[in-house]
């Protein structure tokens, strides 16, 4: 019996830090989608993921806890890519981490347009693409949303087919919140769905200036675009993404939101840090320009601006309503109406 009273099968064994560079590390991988994926075959290759998309390395201690955000909607064959490659890779690379997947929907409710019963009841809730088609078959063209806030106040506002445009900077500040809801991660990794490493050795933590992961993709030649870029896969540590107060709220729509994450960091005094184009490639699952993520014809005119605009606009002004927390297997997914333009 050892002193306080605990027994000798229950040894107090404090875990020795995991070492800088993981020893399990293996270098290039693989990467292609040809072959489909189930969930069942994913969750049996990682036993040791726990529910909600939980892992810690068991023998030693983890240097990081990492929160890994993806801004999401109506991706789920990109999702399980994404889950079959990266949970091998950020096990070995002996991560404290968390899958969270921001998905961006909204509550859709019978209400008195579609000849339903007046007391509103709702429905469903859902990827707003795949639900409008359905309802407005169904039931009627015009869509209603419903605020859930406060509890027992209904507001239902007409929208046209229940279309909003994604907002991707929007989701990801989302992401870091409800991440730091459920457990204290000091670093924060945000991905695209459809992006996924060639190399284990681009570690998913954070470095002592902010990263660019995602620095020599198939679809750029596996070259930067610009020296600027900043899309794909980036992480900041806690401290450093209070210091740019977070990412804008305000793109709505595809494109411009990276470039106004980067001017931030230089604002603050920032450089980002990036690993070599070798250990930097990665492949993006090939696809087409969502519905209702087009072209935001505003994104030159704000990035002009993000000096002034960034003080007021980031994680001191986010608001959002979370509609639903999902433990799976292998993720977390949050879903959330982060309102329209
Ligand atoms: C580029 C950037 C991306 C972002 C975007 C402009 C790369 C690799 N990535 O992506 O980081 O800056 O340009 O906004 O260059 N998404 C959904 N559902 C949707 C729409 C978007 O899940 O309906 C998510 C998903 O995680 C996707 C990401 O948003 O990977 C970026 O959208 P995209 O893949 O359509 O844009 P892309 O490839 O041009
Ligand atoms: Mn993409």
């Amino acid at each position: 019996v050892v002193p306080g009273g605990q027994n000798a099968e229950t040894p107090v064994k404090s875990l020795e830090k995991c070492p800088e560079t993981s020893p399990l590390l293996v270098g290039p991988l693989r990467i292609e989608f040809q072959d489909p994926v189930s969930l069942e075959q994913i969750k049996s290759e990682n036993p040791n993921v726990q529910q909600g998309g939980r892992f810690k390395p068991k023998d030693c201690l983890a240097l990081q806890k990492v929160a890994i955000i993806i801004p999401f909607r109506n991706r789920d064959e990109h999702l399980k890519y994404w889950l079959y490659y990266l949970h091998p890779i950020l096990q070995r690379q002996q991560l404290d981490y968390g899958v969270y997947v921001i998905n961006q929907a909204f509550l859709i409710i019978h209400n008195g347009c579609c000849g339903g019963a007046a007391g509103t009841r709702p429905l469903l809730v859902a990827a707003a693409v795949n639900v409008s088609f359905f309802f407005s078959s169904f039931c009627c063209s015009t869509l209603c949303l419903w605020h859930l806030s406060p509890p027992g106040v209904r507001e239902s506002e007409n929208l046209q087919d229940g279309d909003v445009t994604f907002n991707r900077a929007k989701l990801l500040n989302v992401g870091y919140t409800e991440a730091l809801k459920e457990y204290d991660y000091d670093c924060f990794v945000f991905s695209d769905v459809d992006l996924i490493p060639m190399d284990d050795r681009n570690t998913y933590k954070c470095f002592s200036q902010p990263r660019h992961l995602s620095v020599s993709m198939d679809k750029f030649g596996f070259r930067l675009p610009y020296n600027q870029f900043f899309g794909g896969v980036s992480s900041l540590s806690k401290e450093q993404f209070l210091k740019i107060n977070g990412f804008p709220n305000n793109y709505w729509g595809w494109g411009g939101e990276d470039d106004d994450i980067y001017n931030r960091v230089v604002s603050r005094g920032m450089s980002v840090s990036r690993p070599s184009g070798e250990v930097g490639k990665c492949r993006m699952i090939r696809h087409n320009r969502d519905k209702k993520n087009e072209p935001n014809p505003q994104r030159f005119d704000r990035i002009n601006h993000t000096k002034e605009t960034m003080n007021k606009d980031g994680i001191n002004s986010l608001s959002y309503q979370v509609v639903k927390v999902e433990k799976f297997d292998l993720y977390t997914k949050i879903t959330v109406d982060v309102g329209k333009p």
